[in-house]
């Protein structure tokens, strides 16, 4: 069987959601280490694979994927049909209805908190931009909370692609000095996750030599 490709830096959470997913999955893979520090997005032959010229990619023999959800879908279809990806499409919509508002409202949101606060030395940081997004981030929380109260993962029982785009967040925010509200089912969903080798080993990358100083 030929080789699957991971391109980027496991300082990225977008590639972090791809590690995690394959090791779940227990896939084979290579690590190539683009993006950030290591350059390389600008070759032309990273330019054949992803024209948007960002990482992650995935390359599966002659397939290449872009886009960390669509990699993750993607890994889950191909690799994990019954237990990453739920066999009913009914199942699958609630996954995809928490993939796309993970996508088109929470990284979002908690990416810009983030960026203000980790890559901004702090003489130059907002702090009124930054209270006013980690309250939105908070709503983001809340609506996670409110979700898991009595089930283990997002979906269900079991752990799907839901909770690895949802998930991978869970160490860099638990990490950052912000106001926190209570929210009890989202850290015990966090502990459910910690006890997963293929979590610990994706997701809980020490990220502090990123962090802007005076
Ligand atoms: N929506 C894209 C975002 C990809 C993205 O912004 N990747 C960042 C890293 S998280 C990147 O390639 N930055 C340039 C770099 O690392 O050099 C995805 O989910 O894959």
């Amino acid at each position: 069987m030929h080789k699957l490709i991971l391109w980027g830096r496991n300082t990225s959470v977008n590639v972090q959601k791809v590690i995690w997913t394959l090791a779940e999955l227990g896939l084979d893979y290579e690590r190539k280490d683009v993006g950030g520090d290591f350059g390389g997005l600008d070759s032309p032959d990273f330019a054949a694979m992803n024209p948007n010229r960002l990482i992650p990619v995935l390359q599966d023999g002659d397939l290449s994927v872009w886009e960390s959800s669509a990699i993750v879908r993607y890994l889950a279809a191909q690799y994990g049909a019954g237990t990453l990806w739920p066999e009913l499409p009914r199942q699958r919509a609630q996954c995809d209805q928490w993939a796309d508002w993970y996508n088109t409202t929470f990284q979002p949101t908690w990416l810009g908190v983030y960026l203000a606060l980790v890559l901004t030395p702090p003489s130059r940081r907002d702090m009124e931009a930054i209270r006013r997004g980690n309250e939105a981030v908070n709503k983001g929380f809340a609506l996670l909370d409110g979700a898991l109260a009595g089930r283990d993962f997002l979906c269900g029982k079991g752990l799907t692609y839901a909770d690895i785009l949802c998930g991978a967040v869970l160490y860099r925010w638990s990490r950052l000095d912000v106001e926190r509200i209570d929210m009890p089912n989202v850290d015990a969903w966090h502990a459910r996750l910690r006890t997963r080798p293929a979590f610990v080993t994706g997701i809980e990358i020490d990220f502090s030599a990123m962090m802007a100083r005076d």
